[in-house]
Formats: structure tokens, C-alpha cells, sequence
């Protein structure tokens, strides 16, 4: 309850800012673009992680205006580091199904491309398998989405309950593996076999992979042999501000 009061309060407090973790072509070991993480710093509790409050947003609606501002910000940032002389590089948005599931969504993500001007080849879309609860709904929105030039992934792959049939119907480009797979691969050899089978699963079906949580060079190599295409965690980085982000992206023209 009290987290809900603040909440309600922190967009016009100014509480919420957006960091950014980058992502890694596994070949080349280049960035390619980074992930947008929303931070709260609560006046009197501190920060608050997503974990524990994006639950909360989804359920009271919060989350609509709350993700809006996330995908201006991620979008206004990306702009903004491209005027800095970084070349464009793709800025991943986590989108809430709640969001996903809006009417105007669309309507929404065409008027904060065109207000910050940045290509829709450059932005992608985190989704999480609950989306695809309402399927008919949701094939025609991710439809929308691809036809702009949005890319489309499926983040937390491997945790929820969706049947494998979504995969041939749905217009998404790559499944990310969650971070639970990737801890235990040398000490859990299901673990192994699950991400292994997963990234020889997405290429057969014509789709990028991307691992995230990884931690280790050890981890790193296990992907490079098995052909991961990009990974992400705290090997390369923690998630970081925007100015940290910038002189990355400089270094990567
Ligand atoms: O950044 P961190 O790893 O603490 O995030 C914890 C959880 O919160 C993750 O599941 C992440 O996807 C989610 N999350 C972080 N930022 C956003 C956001 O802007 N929108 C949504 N919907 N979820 C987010
Ligand atoms: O669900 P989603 O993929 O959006 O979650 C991303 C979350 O994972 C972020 O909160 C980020 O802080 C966290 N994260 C990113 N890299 C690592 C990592 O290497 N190890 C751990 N433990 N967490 C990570
Ligand atoms: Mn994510
Ligand atoms: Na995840």
C-alpha cells in the first residue's frame, strides 16, 4: 500500500530514471545496443528495485503511464547519443503485457517515434510469453510493431508456461534465455542441455538468441561454441547511466 501511494507520485516527483546494459555481439565481442532498466529512488526508502514495484504498477495500471515514459525516455536517449556522434545502436524496451495489450498502444509508440525522431530500426521490444495469452489480439499487434521496423523478443524464455506452437505463428525475431539457465550451466547439467537445446531450437526455427545474466568468461565461451548470437550481464557490464553508456557507444563506430 505504501509503495502504491508512492508510486502514484513518482512520474511528476521525478523519481524514476532509465540505465542501460549493454549487449554484446558474441563473435565480435562489439556492443550492439543496450537494454533500458527503469530505477526508483524513493525520497525516504531508497531505491526500490523493479522487481518489487513493476508487479505493483501492473496490477494498480500505473503501468501505462510509467511504461510510456520509459519508451520516451529510452527513445529521447537513443536521439540524443546519436547527435553526440555515437552511431545508432538498438535500445531495448521491456514492455509490459499490460501495456502490450492497450488499444492505442500503437497509436502510442507511432507518436513517441515520430516526437523524438528516432528510426524504428533501431528500437526493440521486450515481451514477455504472457502476452500471448490473447493471441489473436497479440499476432496483430506484434504484426503492427514488425511492419514499422520494431524488432521483437521474447524475454525470460524458458519460464513461463506457453506451448512451443507460438513460436511458428508469432513475427518475433529473437528469444532471450533467462538468466536462471545461464547461472548454473557448469554446475547443472540440465541446465547445459536446456540452453543448448534452446539456441540450436531458435536457429532452426530462423531465430537470434541471447543470453543474458552472464557472468563469466567461462559462461561467455559456452555460448560462442554453441553459437549464441549476443549476450548480455554482468561479465561486460552492470547496467549503467546514460553517460556511461554514451562513451561505449563511442567506442564502437
Ligand atoms: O533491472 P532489474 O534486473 O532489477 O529488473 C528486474 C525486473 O524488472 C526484470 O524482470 C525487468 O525485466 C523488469 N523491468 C526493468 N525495467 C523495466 C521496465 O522499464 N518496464 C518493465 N515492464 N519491466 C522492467
Ligand atoms: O527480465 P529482464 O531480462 O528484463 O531482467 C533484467 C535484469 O537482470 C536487470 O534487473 C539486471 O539488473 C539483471 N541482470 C543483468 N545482468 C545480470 C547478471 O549478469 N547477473 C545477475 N544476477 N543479474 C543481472
Ligand atoms: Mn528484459
Ligand atoms: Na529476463
Amino acid at each position: 500500500m505504501k509503495l502504491e501511494i508512492g508510486l502514484r507520485k513518482a512520474l511528476e516527483r521525478n523519481e524514476f530514471k532509465v540505465v542501460y546494459q549493454p549487449q554484446v555481439d558474441v563473435c565480435t565481442g562489439k556492443v550492439i545496443g543496450a537494454e533500458a532498466l527503469i530505477r526508483w529512488h524513493h525520497p525516504e526508502m531508497g531505491n526500490i528495485s523493479p522487481a518489487e514495484f513493476i508487479p505493483i504498477a501492473e496490477e494498480t495500471g500505473l503501468i501505462l503511464p510509467i511504461g510510456d515514459w520509459v519508451l520516451y525516455e529510452a527513445c529521447h536517449q537513443s536521439k540524443q547519443w546519436h547527435k553526440e556522434g555515437c552511431p545508432p545502436l538498438r535500445i531495448a524496451v521491456n514492455i509490459s503485457s499490460r501495456q502490450f495489450q492497450q488499444h492505442h498502444f500503437i497509436g502510442t509508440v507511432t507518436k513517441i517515434l515520430k516526437k523524438t525522431g528516432v528510426a524504428p530500426s533501431h528500437l526493440e521490444f521486450e515481451l514477455t510469453e504472457s502476452i500471448i495469452q490473447d493471441s489473436k489480439h497479440a499476432i496483430s499487434t506484434m504484426q503492427q510493431l514488425k511492419d514499422m521496423g520494431i524488432s521483437l523478443s521474447i524475454d525470460d524464455f524458458g519460464t513461463g508456461y506457453s506451448s512451443l506452437s507460438y513460436l511458428k505463428t508469432f513475427p518475433i525475431d529473437t528469444l532471450k534465455i533467462d538468466q536462471s539457465f545461464i547461472r548454473n550451466i557448469f554446475t547443472d547439467p540440465k541446465d547445459a542441455s536446456l540452453v543448448s537445446t534452446i539456441i540450436n531450437m531458435a536457429h532452426n526455427l530462423d531465430l537470434k538468441v541471447i543470453a543474458e545474466g552472464v557472468e563469466t568468461l567461462e559462461q561467455l565461451n559456452f555460448l560462442k561454441q554453441r553459437r549464441c548470437n549476443e549476450a548480455q550481464g554482468y561479465f561486460f557490464s552492470r547496467p549503467i547511466s546514460a553517460e556511461e553508456m554514451r562513451g561505449i557507444f563511442q567506442n564502437q563506430s
